[in-house]
């Protein structure tokens, strides 16, 4: 018998869970406004989710998704994308959606299930958040395919949950990707659970960034508490799909230390134990960390940081509950060119309710 395949799996990490260097960082951490760019990004983030988990326990909001825990995929990704590049996001990568320069209000009025909070000002070519689980996949590669076809440099990068793993649309947006030589990035947010499903029970696969190696190209592990490991490998992953050389999938390891969304409660199925042992690798604690390790930040820095972040929150908070309600009708309105007719009933009923 002959071996006619083999392949490994790399793991990207450059601070541990104190922030102390464990290999030479790579070059663009030398310069120390970029770190604490990524620092504040990753606390504004924080501070964001705690505002709007609190809108929906006193019923100003609809259900939301926090990303307590994880803000360093997000911000990572999106401190490494290009803004001419295309974000197709998942429901949880608010931390990058603020970086592209969709606002604070709209994020809110999305989840207030307003449509005008998909109606980006910022980033005309974004896709708005996808609930249903890995179809942004899709949406990627197909985007992928027509910057390809019409010779463009740049690239899409797409994120999806450890349970979107399981998902067809996620296979089958990585074969074509692969197939086609496509300029994309899969990232995908592995936060240890799908709602109450843990990864073991999702899949036996020993990573989940070797199912790139199905599709034909390179999978790679981050550390996703560590942001200077996801804005590096995005970064390789990106200038590798603008140079033609195709897809790439980082499977960037987290934890969810929050509830899957305000409709959940994790105590139902996760030990506290288990959430105790995660805080000890989250994200911002090893940057400021490192950034207090080289004197490049002070306890009244943090201070003023907050203060300026809850007040800008607070700003969007108002902007978001003074927005004028929009027509009923405006839950269909946007979804067809032209309009089916099995949903004539339905307009008429909203219609109605406009008129009244
Ligand atoms: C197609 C589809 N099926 C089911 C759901 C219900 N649902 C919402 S989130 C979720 C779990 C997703 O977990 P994972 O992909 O690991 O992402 P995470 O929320 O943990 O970031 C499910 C099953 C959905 N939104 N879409």
């Amino acid at each position: 018998m002959t071996t006619v395949a083999e392949f490994k799996i790399e793991f990207l990490q450059y601070l541990d869970s104190e922030g102390k260097p464990i290999s030479t960082l790579p070059d663009f951490a030398n310069d120390s406004n970029i770190l604490l760019s990524l620092y504040k990004e990753m606390v504004k983030t924080r501070l964001f989710d705690a505002k709007a988990v609190a809108l929906q326990r006193t019923g100003k909001m609809g259900t939301f998704p926090s990303s307590l825990g994880q803000e360093a995929v997000a911000v990572g990704m999106g401190h490494a994308m290009a803004q001419e590049d295309i974000f197709c996001p998942y429901y949880r990568d608010q931390g990058a959606m603020f970086m592209r320069g969709v606002s604070m209000q709209e994020i809110l009025a999305y989840w207030g299930g307003d449509e005008r909070g998909s109606d980006f000002k910022g980033p005309r070519q974004d896709f708005p958040i996808a609930v249903p689980v890995a179809s942004q996949c899709l949406h990627a590669t197909g985007c992928a395919y027509a910057i390809k076809y019409r010779k463009e440099k740049r690239a899409v990068v797409t994120t999806v949950g450890d349970g979107g793993t399981s998902k067809g649309d996620f296979y089958e947006a990585m074969n074509l990707a692969g197939d086609w030589n496509l300029p994309v990035v899969f990232i995908i947010n592995n936060n240890q659970w799908a709602i109450s499903v843990p990864l073991a029970a999702q899949t036996h696969t020993k990573t989940l960034a070797q199912k790139a190696i199905a599709a034909g190209f390179e999978g790679i592990q981050v550390d996703g508490n560590d942001v200077i490991a996801v804005r590096e490998a995005v970064a390789r992953a990106l200038k590798r799909a603008k140079e033609g050389n195709g897809p790439t999938l980082i499977e960037a390891i987290t934890y969810r230390l929050c509830d899957h969304t305000t409709a959940d409660d994790a105590k139902r199925y996760i030990e506290g134990a288990c959430i105790e042992s995660a805080w000890i690798n989250e994200p911002i604690k090893r940057l400021y960390n490192y950034l207090m390790e080289h004197n490049l930040w002070s306890k009244e820095q943090e201070e003023e940081l907050k203060q300026g972040f809850s007040e800008e929150i607070d700003a969007a908070v108002s902007e978001y509950l003074n927005m004028p309600p929009q027509p009923a009708t405006s839950i269909l309105a946007y979804h067809y060119e032209s309009w089916p007719t099995n949903l004539q009933d339905q307009w008429d009923e909203l219609g109605a309710i406009d008129n009244a």
